[in-house]
């Protein structure tokens, strides 16, 4: 197996067993984005051989609380899996992940494809509906500690998503209260405008980004903007929900 490719099976394997493993960057200083991109696609490729059906593609470090939070200034991408859809007001089991956090968010469903650079009206043609929407975030590396290339060849931290319902997108999206919070007191507030400025913006550059791997968003893919704010850590016996105003609110427990 090729360096890359054993990179892929270390951090699928830490996926699978809940287990922390040790970042690539301190001891492959070759180690570059392209490669950590190619790490990203043998690890979900993993995923999809055993079963797994790919759904959608999700966009990480699109607001400053999130790069703040992390450490890492720059936007990034990743694939999402059927296996990590979470029920709406359901139960996930702490013990299946490492160190997990929440992360409040907006997903957009498509009803086109969009392959490459677009414009934000045509962004927004393409999309079916809008969602508000939580991710769970399970970094694999030790500590939750990474730089980009390492975030990037783990999925960009992936781990599991919770959507709303879905809401017509024709409304202004671009400046919506967004309130985090956990066992009915609020721990995070922000805006949609946290992402990029506007939640549009995200899905141009998803767009983008997942063309440059030769890949396109497809009909009927999620889409995840990204974190509006920095991610609180879960622990059992939380109940979490995120209300986003005109959308509505989503939620899940967290059981041992
Ligand atoms: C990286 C993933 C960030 C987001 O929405 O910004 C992300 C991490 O914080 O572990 O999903
Ligand atoms: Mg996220």
């Amino acid at each position: 197996m090729g360096r890359l490719a054993d990179y892929a099976k270390t951090l699928d394997t830490a996926a699978r067993e809940a287990r922390a493993t040790q970042q690539i960057t301190p001891v492959d200083a070759a180690f570059t984005v392209a490669d950590a991109y190619q790490v990203q696609k043998l690890s979900v490729d993993r995923r999809l051989a055993r079963g797994e059906r790919r759904i959608g593609v999700k966009m990480g470090l699109t607001s400053r609380a999130k790069m703040l939070q992390v450490g890492v200034e720059e936007v990034a991408w990743g694939r999402l899996t059927d296996a990590m859809l979470v029920e709406e007001g359901a139960a996930l089991s702490r013990a299946r992940y490492v160190h997990p956090r929440v992360e409040p968010e907006v997903a957009f469903l498509m009803k086109a494809p969009l392959v490459g650079k677009v414009t934000a009206a045509a962004a927004l043609a393409a999309v079916e509906a809008i969602a508000p929407a939580m991710e769970i975030i399970d970094s694999r590396f030790e500590n939750f500690k990474f730089a980009l290339e390492d975030v990037i060849s783990d999925n960009t931290s992936s781990s599991g998503l919770v959507i709303g319902s879905w809401c017509d997108p024709r409304i202004d999206f671009s400046n919506l209260g967004v309130i985090l919070e956990i066992d009915g007191e609020v721990v995070q507030v922000g805006s949609t405008a946290a992402i990029l400025g506007h939640p549009i913006r995200s899905l141009v550059a998803a767009a983008r980004l997942v063309a440059e791997a030769g890949e396109q968003i497809n009909a009927g893919d999620i889409v995840m903007a990204g974190g509006i704010t920095a991610a609180p850590n879960l622990a059992p016996g939380q109940t979490v929900r995120t209300t986003v105003q005109s959308l509505g609110a989503v939620m899940f427990q967290v059981e041992a």
